[in-house]
């Protein structure tokens, strides 16, 4: 029998970590990349944790949403949905990045209730001794596979030294970054993060990747930087060669068109990023593949609604990501752990964060998977040193919103980030 559990009251602590100059459509990463740690304690001397975007308005969301839980109960999730609208009242349609698809309500909406809901999942599953997977269903993997992330990148930030990953500007540095991230995690399949070079370079690369690793499934994303035109062209150069193609162009209708003249199957975080984004896309037949992301599509619930959707509609799901540390990483596993349909190696940025929030042991990647943390809840710890290290981080560092196009303007000041560019 479980008892009552209340929570008492949240911190959310919004913490700086240093970022590469990972390169993509609309510019190139800031040194630092913001994210939120939430630490909601309970009458039961449980604390349950989470991340999130770390953004000033993500942050404003949270503290209005945190003010309303007090008293709620941790096995409530439909109340929390219930107090976090009473919380935001009218709330700004926003977006964490211009990179996960356009700005809407329910975006902001669903990414305050995800940040709770991932822990009172974590509390849920310390009150019962059981991982957050099994909360959600069971695990149908043990080990969940993630692909290797590969960016263009500079050696290093304007005015900095080069970082330990080196620059990575054309195929053969594409190539040497994979093979690095291969030897080193083990990962089975390959991304590229495109739409930075013109696209016959970008073919280059994949074509030297697809040289060099004969087996692994390689995708490419180019963050809607092409127009219909040179999605057609390139979906037809790489027909065959890649697993799929993600976001070649903008929009549901844009995809659409490139949807309608090529085999290779599409894949979005981009056009589809909220339940309303279904039906017209599965109208249009838009898009093969969702990436999921519980941050933005309302949580571990919601994701899991999506996954059943994707299945009725005979689409393929697989996972996307931002920037993100341990805490988020493990709410990643346990969600695909008790996924029965993401059978796509998901996305992570975690290879590219040399900080940590989360004491460590409790997540390595290798064999290009991770193993479901053993819980219980998410299985994950915070370090309050390292937390308050990244805190000061980011009271120093003067970054208070993502602006990859910003960034890009140091070295480019006529620069727009505006897409299509090729
Ligand atoms: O961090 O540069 C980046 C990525 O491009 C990210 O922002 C995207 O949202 O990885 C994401 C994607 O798959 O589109
Ligand atoms: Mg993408």
């Amino acid at each position: 029998m479980t008892t009552a559990i209340t929570i008492t009251d949240v911190s959310i602590t919004p913490v700086a970590v240093q970022d590469p100059p990972l390169l993509n459509s609309v510019g190139v990463h800031e040194p630092y990349a913001l994210r939120a740690i939430l630490q909601v304690r309970t009458d039961a001397g449980l604390v349950g944790v989470s991340e999130a975007y770390g953004d000033d308005p993500t942050l404003d969301r949270l503290r209005r949403a945190a003010a309303e839980l007090p008293g709620l109960s941790i096995w409530d999730l439909n109340g929390l949905s219930r107090r976090v609208a009473v919380g935001l009242g009218e709330v700004a349609p926003d977006s964490p990045t211009e990179l996960a698809g356009a700005p809407s309500v329910a975006k902001a909406i669903a990414s305050t209730v995800s940040a709770f809901e991932v822990a009172l999942y974590d509390l849920q599953g310390k009150a019962t001794g059981l991982r957050v997977c099994d909360l959600l269903g069971g695990a149908v993997r043990e080990r969940v596979p993630f692909s290797a992330y590969l960016f263009y990148k500079w050696a290093g930030h304007p005015g900095q030294e080069p970082d330990s990953f080196g620059e990575a500007l054309d195929p053969a540095g594409i190539v040497a970054q994979a093979r690095r991230l291969v030897d080193r995690y083990g990962f089975g399949s390959l991304k590229l993060k495109g739409g930075v070079f013109p696209p016959d370079e970008e073919i280059a690369a994949i074509r030297a990747l697809r040289e060099a690793f004969p087996e692994h499934p390689l995708r490419l994303d180019p963050n809607a930087n092409w127009s219909v035109a040179t999605s057609h062209r390139v979906a037809t150069e790489l027909a065959g060669v890649l697993e799929y193609l993600e976001d070649p162009t903008g929009g549901i209708e844009g995809m659409a068109e490139v949807a309608a003249h090529t085999g290779l199957p599409l894949a979005t975080n981009m056009c589809v990023t909220t339940f309303d984004d279904v039906p017209p896309a599965v109208a249009a037949g838009a898009v093969s593949i969702v990436l999921s992301d519980h941050h933005f599509w309302g949580g571990l619930r919601a994701s899991q609604k999506l996954a059943g959707i994707c299945e009725t509609f005979g689409l393929g799901l697989s996972m996307h990501s931002n920037t993100h540390l341990g805490v988020s990483l493990a709410a990643m596993t346990q969600l695909a752990a008790a996924t029965p349909n993401l059978t796509y190696a998901c996305d992570t940025h975690s290879v590219w964060q040399v900080e940590e929030v989360i004491e460590p042991g409790a997540i390595e990647i290798s064999g290009g998977a991770v193993r479901v943390p053993d819980g219980p809840g998410l299985g994950v710890t915070i370090d309050q040193d390292a937390l308050a290290r990244l805190h000061e981080q980011y009271l120093g560092c003067g970054i208070r919103r993502r602006d990859d196009v910003a960034a890009m303007r140091v070295r480019y000041p006529d620069w727009t980030g505006a897409r299509p560019r090729f």
